[in-house]
């Protein structure tokens, strides 16, 4: 008897909207109901593509614009042969950001558009299921200082915003709206049963591309 894959599950949204929280909660519950599952993040800043990446958002190194956007990519790209190898033994996937957070953050800058920006993420493997944790970044920034790294500020996040709304228009993704500004349990439990649902419907289809 063959393997039943796992399920790329990604979760995204502006910052401070939980996503972290949740990936962790899911992954626990996931694990606790006999779920194989695992959690991975982008940017993974342990790689050496992650760490100069690391340190441009810690403002330590200035990028070319074009030229970060794309370490981002290849960053997702290195994680790829790993990423297939767990999903087809079995194991589910929940990634917190992925390439669209890539796209949004890039065309929030000035003179990107959303074509140029999906480009060099064509062929990634497509997740079976993206939630955007849904929150005003106006109540975003009331729960918490933003940090010091480079896109934590009000402005910057709306248009983020608006980039993943566009984004969200696309057809051939499956996109869930989470509402983030409810309680930690009551978002988790929301998250659980679509994430449980999406890992019984995918078993059985084959990995897609972006
Ligand atoms: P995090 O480690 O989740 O706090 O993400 C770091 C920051 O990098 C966050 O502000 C979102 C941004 N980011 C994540 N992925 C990408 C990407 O692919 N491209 C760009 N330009 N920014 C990204």
């Amino acid at each position: 008897m063959s393997c039943r894959r796992g399920a790329l599950i990604v979760l995204e949204g502006v910052d401070k909207a939980g996503k972290t929280t949740q990936c962790k909660k899911l992954v626990r519950a996931l694990q606790q109901s006999g779920r194989p599952a695992e959690m991975m993040r982008f940017p993974d800043r342990t790689t050496q593509i992650g760490q100069l990446i690391s340190s441009y958002l810690e403002k330590k190194n200035n990028l070319e614009d074009h030229t970060v956007h794309l370490l981002f990519s290849a960053n997702r790209w290195e994680l790829v042969p790993l990423m297939k190898k767990k999903l087809e033994q079995g194991i589910t996937l929940v990634v917190d950001r992925y390439a669209f957070s890539g796209v949004a953050f890039t065309s929030a800058k000035p003179d990107f558009s959303l074509e140029w920006c999906k480009h060099p993420d064509v062929g990634l493997p497509k997740p079976d299921l993206v939630m955007f944790l849904q929150l005003n970044p106006s109540v975003a920034a009331e729960r918490g200082e933003f940090g010091t790294e480079r896109y934590e500020t009000s402005t910057f996040q709306r248009t983020v915003q608006q980039r993943f709304e566009q984004l969200m228009k696309d057809p051939s993704v499956n996109w869930k709206v989470i509402d983030a500004a409810r309680s930690i349990d009551i978002v988790h439990s929301d998250i659980k049963v679509l994430c449980e649902n999406t890992i019984n419907m995918s078993e059985n289809l084959p990995i897609g591309e972006l």
